[in-house]
This record gives C-alpha cells, sequence and structure tokens, in this order.
C-alpha cells in the first residue's frame, strides 16, 4: 500500500495531509452517494477522472465593491500560483458540513476555511453573512495527474475584514475593481498570469450580474438550478 502514494513525496507535507480529508460524494443532482479522500476525488487514474464532489467558493466584496482575489501558494498540489475568487474548498463528509438545510453545511466549511486560508476569524464573517447564490458543475484537469470535477455552491459576502493570509495555502491577496478585473483577464495571456478555469467559467458568466447588483443582494434572487459549465 506504501508504494501507491509514493508519488505524493515530491509535494508539500502539509498539503499532501489536506490530501487525506474526506470529501462528499455527489450525483450530477447534488444527492449525497458517498464520501472519498479529498486525493481519491482529486486524481485522475486510469477508473476515474477524479470523483464528482460538493465545493464551495466564496466570492467577498469590501465596501467599495472591490473583490478579493488570492493567487494560490505555490505549495498547492492543484492549480498553484494561479488567480482566484477569495475562497474555494470543499464541504467535508461530517455532520455538520453534511447538513443542507439553508445550504448550512458548505456554509460552515466557507467560515472554517475563510480562516485556514485568509485568517478572517469568525467574529468577522459568520455564516449569516454569506449569501447562496447558485450552483455550478464542471470538470476542469489541473494537469496530467490532477482534475477538479465538482458541483460547487457560490456564495457572496461584504465585509471589510482583516487579513492573515496562510502561506501555505496564498500566495498573495489583492482587491480588484471590475476594470481592474477585465484588465487582468485580458493581459492574462500576454503577461503569463494564470487563472483558474472555475473563476474564468464564473467570469465569463455570471459574476458582471451580481457585481452590479450588490447594493441590494436582496435583488440576486437564490437560484436552484444546478447550472453545468
Ligand atoms: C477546491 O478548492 C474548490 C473549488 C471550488 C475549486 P481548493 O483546491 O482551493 O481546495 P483546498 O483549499 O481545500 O485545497
Ligand atoms: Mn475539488
Amino acid at each position: 500500500m506504501a508504494a501507491s502514494t509514493d508519488f505524493l513525496n515530491c509535494y508539500d507535507k502539509e498539503q499532501v495531509r489536506h490530501m487525506e480529508e474526506t470529501c462528499i460524494l455527489v450525483d450530477e443532482q447534488d444527492n449525497v452517494v458517498g464520501a472519498d479522500s479529498k486525493k481519491n476525488c482529486h486524481l485522475i487514474t486510469p477508473e476515474h477522472n477524479g470523483k464528482l464532489h460538493r465545493a464551495f467558493s466564496v466570492f467577498l466584496f469590501d465596501s467599495q465593491n472591490r473583490l478579493l482575489l488570492q493567487q494560490r501558494a505555490a505549495e498547492k498540489i492543484t492549480f498553484p500560483n494561479y488567480f482566484t475568487n477569495t475562497c474555494c474548498s470543499h464541504p467535508l463528509s461530517v455532520p455538520s458540513e453534511l447538513e443542507e438545510a439553508d445550504q448550512i453545511g458548505a456554509k460552515r466549511a466557507a467560515i472554517r476555511k475563510l480562516e485556514h486560508e485568509l485568517g478572517i476569524t469568525p467574529e468577522q464573517i459568520s455564516v449569516q453573512n454569506l449569501k447562496f447564490l447558485t450552483r455550478i458543475l464542471y470538470k476542469a484537469p489541473s494537469d496530467n495527474k490532477w482534475i477538479e470535477h465538482e458541483l460547487d455552491y457560490i456564495f457572496i459576502v461584504k465585509a471589510d475584514v482583516n487579513l492573515k493570509p496562510n502561506p501555505n495555502e496564498v500566495k498573495s491577496t489583492r482587491y480588484v475593481t471590475p476594470q481592474e478585473l477585465d484588465l487582468l483577464f485580458k493581459t492574462s495571456e500576454s503577461e503569463n498570469i494564470l487563472l483558474t478555469p472555475w473563476f474564468k467559467l464564473i467570469y465569463n458568466s455570471f459574476l458582471k450580474d451580481w457585481w452590479n447588483n450588490l447594493e441590494n443582494t436582496n435583488s440576486l434572487s437564490k437560484d436552484n438550478k444546478i447550472h453545468n459549465m
């Protein structure tokens, strides 16, 4: 058995430890169908191109309506050094994060990871501050070993926060206006700036509309659809 995980030796030890977390396996309608390790959920093997699992993505806007971006740490096993939205991860297969009413399980996971990745303490953002918008389904390879295949819950939050990024997770952070983000997307190829595939999908579909309605987030209705992207 030990030999089968030897290929993980080339990665950061802390990130390899996180690969033992237990993610929630779902079908394309978001019904829970099981649980498996973060490693198995993201690994490309002869049998599986990853395994579809539940995830979340947070988009945090400050009081000037700027979006907080993070650049993933070089230590990340998937999508290292990529720029992306504020915070992403997975609810775990534990009772508190499996709870589905009001997307509370995914919200609890988001609170946990906002603190772990960015040092945003739960006193600064609570589950009540997270607004659920929609779910997207997508698949995107990171390299020839690792892949994302997720049913991703999207949350927005408006808050001014104190950041204390965890260097094992986050290389840098930056607040952007819509114009600055457009420029980042336009120049990303020529400037060799990496952007995560899920952030690209959301930028190209929903983000403008959300950004235009931040003053009245109640006008952004909660969407029961799962968008297959
Ligand atoms: C996974 O994010 C979730 C999405 C929406 C891509 P991640 O790779 O940052 O997860 P983690 O922080 O748990 O490694
Ligand atoms: Mn994932």
